[in-house]
């Protein structure tokens, strides 16, 4: 079982910026939890970080074939980014979308996401362990 985690623009930043919204994992310590998460549960995770949405497409594409699932946080793009939400459902697998802060909590312009109308599900709000809930949901969905 592969699953793919995407992170899009600026989550690079994460751990280094604003860590009272984000907190203060960095990404590489998020994407080393979810790796051994699924190695013990004898899967495994690749992970994608970008900051430009046509590669975030083209990663999504090219797992259609080689993956069986998607964990999502695609940041900004959440709330602007209608090729990203198609070329989501246009693969047919399984997307969990995952946000760090709680957008209903915050800016009104964040509380619509063009991709949870295609996701199994979203979590928003609970930090770093929403990626750890979010795979471990996948895992049970797709045993
Ligand atoms: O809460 C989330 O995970 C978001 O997807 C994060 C996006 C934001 O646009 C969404 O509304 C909610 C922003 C990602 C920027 O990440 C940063 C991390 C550290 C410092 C600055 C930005």
């Amino acid at each position: 079982m592969k699953i793919l985690v995407l992170h899009g623009p600026n989550l690079n930043l994460l751990g280094e910026r604003e860590p009272e919204i984000y907190g203060r994992t960095t990404l590489a310590e998020i994407d080393a939890r979810l790796r051994e998460q699924a190695s013990a549960r004898g899967a495994s995770v690749d992970t994608f970080q970008s900051n430009h949405e046509g590669a975030l497409i083209d990663r999504i594409q090219a797992a259609r074939r080689t993956h069986q699932g998607i964990i999502v946080n695609p940041g900004g793009l959440t709330h602007s980014s209608v090729a990203l939400r198609d070329a989501l459902a246009a693969t047919s697998l399984p997307v969990v979308e995952v946000h760090l802060s709680n957008i209903y909590a915050r800016e009104p312009f964040r509380h619509h996401s063009y991709v949870s109308g295609i996701a199994l599900g979203q979590i928003s709000g609970l930090g770093a362990k929403g990626y750890e809930l979010a795979l471990e949901a996948l895992l049970d969905r797709l045993k």
